[in-house]
């Protein structure tokens, strides 16, 4: 059973009582703002509660936190007026109609799973932002000419499985299923999963929001960095999403008795690892930034010549050229540090994501949006990935950033204000009051 809280102690939802209709141009956001910011912060915390690591949240794709989180979220879903389902690939779809039956939807939405001792807004916000403005639209009786679909992804960090992005994928139509065929630390495929998680993988290519289903994607997203908070601003437009390329490294030496074998009769995999890893860090250009996360020793002893090492790398630029070539240079010094050394060192590619646009007239109904909240419609770029990217060249897309404390992200200290998700909330409505297919 998850580290869900149990049916009777769960934390009561909070009522969504406060009607929120966008304040006349001329004020900053009324009390309401706060009030249906509070609500969400409420939910924040209450979801924040399923976790499958006691005393820390971790909710990890497919896993039993995963299974109980998506459960309330169709519960919410469902209470804010919208019918709501989890789909073939796990995601869970709220879905709000238009005026007429079946018309195509505008999808929001953002994802619920969690990196290792994560943050409680991280993915949630997106997702419970959007459930309060349809809530308000639907306590107004309010219909406009296209449904509106809200989206909660379960697969956008990718920490279990090598890909990721694949909820948001499947909704793209651009779902690979080779992936299907992926295993998790524990040997357990993706597939089988999806299959214990009670969904069928033959339902993931009729997911695609494709031929006219969707009409564009906004998603709201804390920002996880610094820029807002130094500008003094609730919300930013996201200009365009960096691109990424992940990747494994498995080097290969000869374990050997600490004490005994000479320094220069070593094979040692992690010496060699460490050196890869600075060649990781110095591949980091300007306007490239490099990360190795994780770095394990399997059979590591105190007194033992590591003999395996596997160490993980993230290269990330708006410029995609520019990344390509510090992901080449990183390839280059691997099996060059490996060839001096003695060691042989695979290089397994993992997701890849090239720099994706904003699209430009979503983004501009978001800033009119943003500027009615009385906020300067800032636009930066976003350094971390979002699922957004799966609707690249798909559907118009775009991204609102709501400031967050210090820009800390992928940490428990991180935190986002009700007010800005009031604000956040507030724009929300204003876009799904304002768009025009
Ligand atoms: O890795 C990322 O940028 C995102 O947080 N998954
Ligand atoms: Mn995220
Ligand atoms: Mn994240």
């Amino acid at each position: 059973m998850p580290n869900a809280l149990a049916a009777n102690d769960r934390p009561a939802a909070p009522p969504f009582t406060a009607r929120m209709t966008s304040p006349p141009p001329d004020q900053p956001a009324s009390a309401a703002s706060e009030a249906v910011g509070d609500a969400v912060a409420d939910r924040l915390s209450a979801l924040a509660r399923f976790t499958d690591e006691p005393g820390r949240l971790t909710r990890l794709y497919l896993g039993p936190a995963h299974r109980a989180a998506a459960d309330e979220v169709v519960r919410w879903m469902r209470e804010a007026g919208m019918s709501a389902l989890i789909d073939a690939a796990a995601n869970v779809v709220g879905r709000y109609e238009g005026a007429a039956p079946d018309a195509p939807a505008f999808l929001l939405g953002s994802h619920i799973d969690s990196v290792r001792d994560a943050g409680r807004f991280d993915g949630p916000l997106g997702v419970l932002a959007a459930i309060a403005a349809v809530g308000d639209l639907a306590r107004r009786g309010r219909r406009r000419p296209f449904a509106i679909e809200v989206v909660a992804f379960g697969d956008e960090e990718g920490i279990r499985f090598p890909t990721t992005l694949t909820g948001s994928m499947a909704l793209a139509g651009r779902f690979d299923p080779r992936c299907l065929d992926d295993v998790d630390a524990d040997g357990i495929s993706h597939r089988d999963a999806l299959i214990a998680f009670g969904c069928d993988p033959a339902g993931i290519p009729a997911l695609a929001r494709t031929g006219g289903r969707a009409l564009a994607y906004l998603e709201a997203h804390i920002e996880q960095g610094p820029v807002l908070e130094r500008r003094h601003l609730p919300l930013g437009i996201v200009s365009a999403i960096n691109g990424v390329s992940r990747g494994a490294v498995e080097v290969t030496g000869g374990a050997g008795h600490a004490g005994t074998v000479p320094m220069d009769h070593r094979k040692d995999a992690l010496a060699g690892a460490a050196e890869m890893v600075l060649a990781v860090e110095k591949a980091a250009r300007s306007g490239v930034v490099a990360t190795v996360g994780q770095l394990v020793v399997p059979e590591g002893a105190v007194n033992t010549v590591p003999g395996r090492v596997r160490f993980t790398y993230d290269v990330r630029s708006a410029d995609d050229t520019r990344r390509r070539a510090a992901v080449a240079a990183v390839h280059e010094n691997v099996a060059a540090i490996a060839a001096r050394r003695g060691l042989a060192a695979a290089i397994s590619r993992g997701h890849e994501g090239d720099a994706v646009p904003a699209d430009a007239r979503l983004s501009e109904v978001l800033a009119r949006a943003v500027t009615r909240q009385g906020i300067e419609p800032l636009r930066l770029p976003s350094g971390a990935g979002h699922d957004a990217m799966a609707f690249h060249r798909v559907l118009p897309l775009a991204m609102l950033f709501v400031r967050c404390r210090g820009g800390i992200s992928h940490n428990p200290a991180e935190f986002a204000s009700p007010a800005d998700i009031g604000f956040a909330v507030r724009t929300l409505i204003d876009v799904l009051e304002t768009y025009e297919p």
